[in-house]
């Protein structure tokens, strides 16, 4: 027929674009825009956040001064603003992680996550479509996948199961940023990631709360027996996926991607005390989160064969280099466990905000 379904079209890596990431000054995002400036310097990257909680504009202090990058502080979910945004900075493509992502906080307290994780998406959503931008990159989650029992992993064709508010408020964004492509054309690419880890995560996450704790031997809480299995993947090798499901992923497609490195929680646990040679006895086996997930593995055989993807870190190589991280930067999650990291956007912006009313 000589036609190609504008569906399956492939995006070629680009000298220039202009490309929004959302969520920028948190864990992924920080790390992603780090490394979108490196791998396409060409590129202007606009970080929108709306730094909540876990927002912190430190994150992204090695881009002070760069011409290439710019920050925006605001709400996915402000219409106006988005707007604004996409045009003032002829955005081409959004890759969207702003998110409410911790599943414990989303037991306490759902709706911030029904709010953010759902609406706000729509929001984008609405304004990538008027704006008809070349491509929206949704950074889903496996988690939407539910619970594995002790064999199998999931694929992108598994059942959509989420346990918790937080995986059902991010099923509903998925699915959503699909049906975009399916009723209206937008060129969305999903992309369901495992567990990750690496420097900047905040401690309140199984891996940096327990370096934290053990550095000042503090109990490390263990929930129910310890037996849960996730499959961690290193940031930096999620922050490649995202690059290659913005360059190289058909539309209307998911992708998943994984570490390759299936563990069971208390032998992360063991094996960080073992990095700082700290003592098992500050292990506390602690009442079990509710509807806790057993078990989660990736099968990402699609993303290697139609994006080339393959895991780069080893997980004990990433976990003690994760390890030296934190030790190495013990000021960055002490400011952030006291609340001290919320007063450097003021710090940061008061003089420019008084010159700018002056
Ligand atoms: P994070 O909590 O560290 O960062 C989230 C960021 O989003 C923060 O900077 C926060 O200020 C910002 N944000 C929250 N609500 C906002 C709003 N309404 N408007 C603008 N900004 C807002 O999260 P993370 O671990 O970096 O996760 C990033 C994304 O990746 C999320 O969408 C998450 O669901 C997904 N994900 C995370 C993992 C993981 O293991 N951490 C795995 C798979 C997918
Ligand atoms: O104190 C703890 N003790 C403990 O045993 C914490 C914080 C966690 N855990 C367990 C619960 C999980 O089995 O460790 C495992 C990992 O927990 P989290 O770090 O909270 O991650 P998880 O619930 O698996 O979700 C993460 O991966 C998928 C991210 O937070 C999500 O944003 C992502 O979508």
């Amino acid at each position: 027929m000589g036609l190609i379904s504008p569906l399956v079209r492939e995006i070629p890596p680009r000298l220039t674009m202009n490309v929004l990431v959302t969520g920028g000054c948190g864990f992924i995002g920080s790390n992603l825009v780090r490394y979108l400036r490196q791998q396409r310097p060409g590129w202007k990257v606009i970080t929108l956040d709306k730094l909540t909680y876990a927002g912190n504009l430190e994150n992204l202090q090695a881009l002070e001064r760069d011409s290439g990058h710019a920050f925006v502080k605001g709400d996915i979910g402000n219409r106006e603003l988005v707007d604004l945004l996409l045009a003032a900075h002829e955005v081409d493509a959004v890759l969207h992680l702003a998110a409410e992502s911790h599943v414990d906080r989303s037991i306490l307290g759902p709706e911030a996550f029904t709010v953010t994780n759902v609406l706000g998406t729509q929001v984008l959503l609405e304004a990538a479509r008027a704006r008809k931008l070349k491509r929206f990159v949704m950074v889903s989650t496996d988690e939407v996948y539910g619970s594995l029992g002790p064999t199998g992993a999931f694929s992108e064709d598994s059942p959509l199961k989420p346990s918790s508010p937080y995986s059902a408020s991010k099923t509903a964004a998925d699915l959503l940023a699909l049906s975009y492509t399916h009723t209206f054309g937008l060129d969305v690419v999903v992309t369901r990631c495992s567990n990750n880890y690496g420097p900047f995560q905040f401690p309140e996450k199984l891996i940096p709360l327990m370096i934290a704790n053990a550095l000042e031997d503090k109990p490390l809480p263990v929930y129910g027996d310890g037996a849960n299995v996730r499959d961690w993947i290193h940031v930096e090798d999620h922050c490649a996926s995202i690059l290659l499901a913005l360059e190289k992923g058909q539309a209307g497609h998911v992708y998943n991607f994984g570490g390759a490195a299936e563990r069971k929680n208390i032998d992360i646990v063991k094996g960080i005390l073992q990095l700082l040679g700290k003592p098992e006895s500050l292990i506390r086996y602690v009442k079990d989160r509710p509807g806790h997930d057993r078990r989660y593995a990736m099968d990402f055989t699609k993303a290697q064969r139609e994006l080339g993807f393959t895991p780069a870190h080893k997980f004990e190589q990433g976990l003690a280099d994760t390890v030296r991280w934190y030790v190495a930067n013990r000021a960055w999650w002490e400011r952030v466990r006291s609340g001290a990291y919320r007063s450097y956007y003021e710090e940061q912006y008061r003089a420019r905000l008084t010159q700018g009313a002056a």
